[in-house]
């Protein structure tokens, strides 16, 4: 701890706090639980470290296969690794809930500390713990929302929840350098009390399994009768998929609909073709099972049926390195386009699928044809495709 020189200290504690306010002396004897404490505080502490570092690591994994840099080439394989990533990003958040809780709830008497600054080094900590404790709420309330679809606030998720991990990570870096020390004394040494603290700290973790268990089977199909609580379950949605966007949300129905439909491949190409339904219907058919891997956590395996990525893209004679804008009919939003790199692109399980499950694919999965391809968010398996722009 920083020490200040004793004049210092008494002007900051003695002018300027000259007597706690009535509310705050009594506040107190009000914190009558023997479980705000420094053991129970740091068990939590350590187990939210772990879970937020998971948690960043997963979402950086997130944000840079949906936004990659000029540079990064993701794989294709294997095919599970973003269902995964990012099934362990939604569904391990959630069940850090009520361990977040259960912290806040055992370290809050500190919140009421009297004076409240005791020196500038102190000052400064507590501003980091606040900013700790804000980024975590940010981060938690945000990410919960933004599966429930529950859009209450005005600015866009995913930009504010990727900058605020940053804030998250550097706040737990300090705190974990201040406390990390204290807290792993603290847990090796043996209670010589008869506190409960077991029974607290499992009902925490007792929550957060529960949380698990109601979820997961929006990703772990075999399991998805428990899940009460997902927003999305597998066998909902037409030809057993969950819909995010309709068409009719989209506004594509008509376009999609229209009999003068044609996939165009243009750009950087040899020579631009265009493929009607039947020329496309005509190219080598294949299937692939593949899952569609939202980014809200929720993920389907399902049978896609249609002609391979690849297969199109040499009929317009395309470079190795060529890089693909996949466009939708959809007028408008930020979903409408995605690239696909080369490994994507070149691998046999990439498809322009035309159907699902065994039927033509529905309106809503994107009729006339949708992007599917391994290993990548749901997000970037574009609908109602109807323009390939190679560069
Ligand atoms: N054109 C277009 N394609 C899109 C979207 C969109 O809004 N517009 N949503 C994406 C999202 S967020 C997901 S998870 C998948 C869902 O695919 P599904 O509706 O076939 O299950 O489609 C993706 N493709
Ligand atoms: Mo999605």
């Amino acid at each position: 701890m920083v020490r200040r020189p004793a004049s210092l200290r008494n002007a900051l504690t003695k002018a300027a706090f000259p007597k706690p306010p009535r509310v705050l002396r009594e506040m107190p004897a009000r914190f009558t639980s023997r479980l705000h404490d420094e053991r129970v505080a740091s068990w939590l502490g350590i187990a939210l470290g772990v879970s937020v570092t998971v948690s960043f690591g997963t979402g950086l994994v997130s944000h840079f296969m949906q936004h990659p840099a000029g540079w990064m080439l993701w794989p294709s394989r294997p095919v599970n690794v973003y269902r995964v990533t990012q099934g362990v990003h939604v569904i391990g958040g959630l069940a850090t809930v009520p361990l977040l809780l259960a912290k806040l709830w055992t370290v809050y008497p500190k919140l009421w500390q009297w004076p409240p600054v005791r020196s500038i080094g102190h000052g400064v900590q507590r501003l980091l713990v606040f900013v700790l404790v804000g980024a975590a709420l940010f981060q938690y309330v945000t990410g919960v929302l933004n599966i429930a679809y529950w859009y209450v606030f005005r600015f866009y998720f995913t930009t504010a929840h990727y900058w605020t991990a940053y804030i998250l990570a550097g706040a737990l870096l300090i705190h974990v350098a201040n406390e990390g020390g204290k807290a792993r004394r603290t847990v090796m040494t043996r209670p010589h009390d008869t506190v409960h603290r077991r029974g607290f700290l499992l009902t925490a973790a007792g929550a957060g399994g529960v949380i698990v268990l109601t979820t997961v089977g929006q990703t772990v199909t075999p399991l998805a009768r428990l899940a009460v609580l997902a927003p999305r379950r597998p066998g909902t949605g037409p030809q057993g998929v969950p819909v995010n966007k309709s068409a009719a949300a989209t506004g594509v129905t008509a376009l999609a609909r229209d009999p003068a439909w044609r996939l165009t491949v243009t750009g950087r190409v040899a020579r631009e073709v265009t493929l009607a339904p039947a020329a496309l219907r005509a190219l080598p058919q294949h299937t692939a099972r593949l899952p569609i891997a939202c980014v809200e956590g929720w993920s389907v395996e399902a049978n896609w049926h249609g002609v391979r990525l690849r297969d199109v893209l040499a009929l317009a004679g395309v470079d190795d390195d060529a890089r693909v804008l996949v466009e939708s009919l959809q007028p408008s939003g930020l979903y409408r386009t995605s690239r696909v790199d080369p490994p994507h692109w070149q691998d046999p399980l990439t498809l322009l699928a035309l159907g699902l499950n065994g039927e033509p694919l529905h309106l809503d999965h994107g009729f006339p044809c949708r992007l599917i391809s391994p290993n990548r968010p749901g997000v970037m398996q574009t609908k109602w495709v109807h323009r390939l722009v190679v560069s």
